[in-house]
């Protein structure tokens, strides 16, 4: 072995080490704060990834991730975004703001069910370990999938999110339409503790900041009622990101429940309707997968790292190759939260811009699975970003600089999962 060989070796033996030593250090015991300080509880998506990680060398910790998670799912079967375990000053909004009364304090929204599938993962890396532990969690996992149909699905069929935290990619410019329609009268001071943990030019603006505040107190004068909540809600925009993850998620459900001897009745017709729901999300105009705003039919014109979603909800989608090539062009630390030649992009701010590793982890998979080689591509520019800048919350597409919280749980979690290891 050369020793050129021999140095790549001992960087990603040395990137291993990292990566599992800030999962270590974010675990707060049976739950992993997506990084200290700025986020300091546990959040859904994150834990889910998180367990991806925690996989790689600590099962039962992995599944421990997964089942607190589900500790804090309402009655209803909504699955929560934020659990608050302990109150923490160092976030706003914490837990008086929301005002909910699940049987962990929790924010009253979800986020995307990524969990369903990597449940599913875990069984499949450890059957022996895993069988039980996935039968006790499916009950509560199909109840999730049930109530985002129940109260997520719009006429069309696609799956929409009521606030932009919902969808995970907090200050998208795929929102810009309904935030604009909601006149934050009411809201309030309120005093911003994310811009204390990172520069204010990489988060979302105080316009953006009014109106999150203002769905929340709007949500909790309702009570979190879901159908109170469906009433004359302001902020209804059908999501690529919830709808692609839900669709792979009850596809992953119903294989694995299938295989497990567990009941999967009206999962296949649960996966038809997303299946035949995401044509909703299909922009003709623009050739791909978008968002729109239910109230009026408005498309985002946004081509999003969730547009990419697509393989991942198991689609084969050959039209979105030539845009992936076309992002990854403008982009050489790709995949952006938005494509760079969109007028609205900004390389540092949050959703609007940077690479985000866990959602190249989806679409580089996804892509993959599907036959599309620039999956692999994917992969490998996530390596690199990551080799190069550290484990780092996300990164500017264009110069690969590290943005946002460090020491990030799911940027460590896809490293030890997918993004570190060979080709
Ligand atoms: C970000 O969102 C939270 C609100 O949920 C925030 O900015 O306060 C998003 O990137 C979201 O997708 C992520 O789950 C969360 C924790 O990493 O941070």
């Amino acid at each position: 072995m050369n020793t050129e060989t021999l140095a790549a070796e001992a960087a990603v033996s040395e990137r291993n080490a990292e990566a599992r030593a800030i999962l270590t250090a974010n675990d707060r015991g049976g739950y992993t704060v997506p990084t200290a300080g700025l986020y300091p509880y546990q959040w859904n998506w994150d834990s889910a990834f998180a367990a991806l990680g925690f996989a790689q060398f600590d099962m039962t910790r992995a599944w421990a991730e997964i089942e607190t998670l589900f500790s804090g799912q309402w009655d209803s079967g909504m699955v929560p975004h934020i659990l608050f375990h302990k109150p923490d000053p160092g976030y706003f909004p914490g837990p008086d703001v929301w005002g909910c009364s699940g049987p962990i304090a929790s924010s009253g929204i979800t986020q995307p069910p990524v969990a369903l599938s990597f449940a599913t993962r875990l069984l499949a890396a450890d059957p022996a370990l895993g069988a039980a532990k996935f039968a006790a969690l499916y009950p509560k996992m199909r109840k999730w999938a049930d109530w985002f149909l129940r109260w997520r699905r719009d006429e069309k069929g696609a799956i929409f999110v009521i606030h932009p935290w919902e969808s995970g990619r907090d200050n998208a410019p795929d929102w810009d339409n309904a935030m604009d329609a909601i006149d934050p009268q009411g809201v309030g001071h309120y005093e911003r503790r994310d811009t204390q943990h990172v520069d204010a030019s990489m988060r979302p603006t105080k316009y953006d900041y009014d109106r999150y505040i203002w769905l929340v107190k709007r949500a909790k004068a309702l009570g979190w009622d879901d159908a109170l909540m469906a009433q004359d809600n302001p902020f209804r925009v059908a999501d690529p990101t919830m709808h692609f993850t839900l669709m792979r998620g009850v596809r992953d459900l119903l294989a694995a429940g299938a295989a497990q001897g567990l009941d999967v009745d009206g999962l296949a017709d649960q996966l038809a309707a997303l299946e035949s729901g995401a044509e909703a999300l299909f922009n003709p105009g623009m050739g791909y997968y978008d968002s729109y705003n239910c109230a009026n039919g408005i498309w985002s014109n946004a081509l999003s790292n969730a547009s990419f979603l697509c393989w991942f909800g198991g689609l084969k989608a050959p039209q979105m190759e030539a845009h992936l090539a076309r992002v990854l062009d403008a982009a050489p630390y790709g995949v952006p939260s938005l494509a760079p030649f969109d007028p609205r992009f900004d390389a540092k701010r949050y959703w609007r811009g940077p690479t985000w590793a866990m959602m190249n982890m989806m679409i580089g998979e996804g892509a993959s699975e599907q036959g599309v080689a620039l999956g692999e591509e994917v992969r490998a520019r996530t390596r690199e970003v990551i080799g190069k800048y550290g484990f780092v919350e996300y990164f500017d597409p264009m110069t690969g600089a590290a943005a946002g919280g460090k020491a990030f749980t799911w940027t460590a979690a896809v490293w030890l999962a997918w993004a570190g290891q060979e080709g």
